[in-house]
């Protein structure tokens, strides 16, 4: 947007006021410093800041803490769906699925705005290489599963990719680079997520990243429900006849990005409104850090780890489990209706999340940078599960870990490179050993070897062809089917 913008020599009255209104008038202490090229950026970007709202977000996330009391709550596991429960016809779902897959009517869809700062990665994290033996890029992992289904369900089937101003341009080169993947590039669709302007935590003064700028970070993986609607991708997928929309982030490669159990639930099953729908999967550590879908006081929503208090997190149902398992994988169905209804009124509706953040900036009233060595600065972002309370009626569809889940999201320990590909591995090992195909594992169980299988070879053991596969795997081998 600042590239285009016009060169000016002054702030417009309505802009100033508006700013004054709402006493952040320091933003414009350095305007007569600039040229008039960087002050029509600066007054670019200024108009995209809903200055109206930012009183309320400073009450409310700034100067306060939102803090969720579990106590004050009825809380109860969701309607699920489980793999392993016989008492639900998996068949009749995945005809539903496909049918719908087939006829057109569903979209994949990829965020990947974040940037790879905890994994200590410099790019979009689309680039990482993530396959176990192959070193494939995310994006490519994720493509060949939409290059599947276009095959499996002979129909075309556009991709959408959520970018985000800081990876936008770089993300479409990759894209280019990699001829799409083998995708027709007309079906694969880029956008831009939002920002939010990053407040000082103490004052909530906006701040400035430099007297021309203000510092702002994207409006987090909730901010694609908005984007979806103002970049025009809601639209493009109404006219492609698209009614859902099968969202996956970018940090897992084992995604089934187009998964007709999962759509057929989503659109069919009792106790769905076919608005938005949850992929989890069981937690069985009570301590593991994802958040659990539940219902609150009768909503589906997600209650975030730190919200748990320990001995709910703790609690057991009659048989063993976890009464609250429903482990959130962040992958969804979500229909475009929804998305639409979300978007009336201009507002999302969303609540926002606080961070403390280290965040670069200049003084205000002498700008001289300061670069921070402990947080400063508060972000605010959207999380796409917030919608869920605001459907008329969510279900969650229980999979089994390792054929759905492989995060990739720290340099090390659990989510990193390491855990993804021992994760991976294990899904082919089984897949391979219920085919027959003995698979080394050393004395802790888990294999002696890398395997990596793309869905353009299986998605699940019984594709498995038998030409492709080995008769054995020799200990230490690494293979990519
Ligand atoms: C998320 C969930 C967590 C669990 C986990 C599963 C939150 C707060 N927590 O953890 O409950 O389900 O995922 O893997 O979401 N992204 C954007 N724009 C943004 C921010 C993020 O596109 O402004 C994308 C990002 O590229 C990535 C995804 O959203 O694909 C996840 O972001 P994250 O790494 O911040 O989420 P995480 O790991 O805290």
């Amino acid at each position: 947007v600042t590239d285009a913008a016009t060169p000016t020599t002054a702030v417009p009255p309505t802009l100033r006021d508006r700013i004054a209104t709402v006493g952040q008038e320091h933003l414009l202490n350095f305007v007569d410093e600039l040229t008039p090229e960087q002050l029509g950026a600066f007054v670019a970007q200024l108009e995209t800041i809903d200055f109206e709202r930012v009183p309320r977000l400073v009450e409310e996330y700034v100067n306060a803490k939102p803090t969720f009391d579990a106590a004050q709550h009825d809380i109860t596991p969701p309607t699920a769906f489980a793999f392993d429960d016989p008492s639900w016809n998996r068949d009749r779902f995945y005809d539903r699925g496909a049918e719908l897959i087939s006829d057109g009517k569903v979209a994949a869809f990829t965020v990947a705005g974040g940037q790879g700062s905890r994994l200590g990665y410099d790019g979009p994290k689309g680039c990482f290489p993530g396959g176990a033996v192959t070193g494939k890029p995310l994006f490519a992992m994720l493509a060949e599963w939409v290059l599947w289904a276009r095959k499996r369900f002979e129909t075309d089937i556009p991709w959408y990719v959520m970018t985000s101003p800081l990876n936008h341009q770089t993300t479409i080169d990759f894209f280019d680079e990699h001829a799409h993947f083998g995708l027709p590039r007309e079906d694969v669709v880029f956008f831009q997520q939002g920002a939010m302007p990053s407040f000082d935590m103490r004052t909530g003064r906006i701040l400035l990243k430099s007297k021309g700028e203000i510092a702002t970070n994207p409006d987090g993986h909730g901010g694609s429900l908005r984007a979806l609607h103002t970049s025009g991708a809601l639209a493009d997928m109404r006219s492609r006849g698209v009614e859902h929309i099968s969202y996956v982030q970018v940090d897992n490669p084992l995604a089934r990005v187009i998964d007709p159990v999962f759509v057929g639930l989503h659109a069919g099953a009792e106790g769905s409104s076919a608005e938005m729908s949850t992929k989890v999967i069981a937690k069985i550590d009570p301590a593991e850090k994802v958040g659990v879908i539940a219902d609150v006081d009768g909503k589906t929503g997600v209650i975030e780890y730190s919200d748990l208090p320990d001995d709910l997190a703790a609690k057991r149902s009659d048989n063993g489990d976890l009464f609250l398992k429903a482990g959130n994988t962040a992958i969804h169905m979500i229909s475009v209706d929804f998305v639409e209804r979300l978007n009336q009124g201009g507002s999302l509706g969303l609540p926002f999340h606080r961070a403390e953040k280290k965040v670069p900036c200049i003084d205000p009233d002498s700008g001289t940078p300061i670069n921070p060595a402990e947080p400063n600065g508060v972000k605010l972002e959207m999380f796409v599960f917030d919608a869920l309370p605001l459907t008329t009626g969510s279900i969650v569809y229980e999979v089994e870990r390792v054929d759905d889940f492989a995060p990739i999201k720290n340099a090390e320990g659990t989510d990193s490179p390491a855990s993804s590909k021992a994760l991976q591995t294990e899904r082919a090992a089984r897949w391979l050993e219920a085919r027959g195909v003995a698979v080394p594992r050393t004395a802790d169980g888990s294999p002696d070897c890398t395997l990596e299988i793309s869905p353009l070879t299986a998605t699940c053991s019984e594709d498995l062809p038998g030409d492709a596969m080995p008769r054995e795997i020799t200990p230490g081998q690494s293979l990519a089917l």
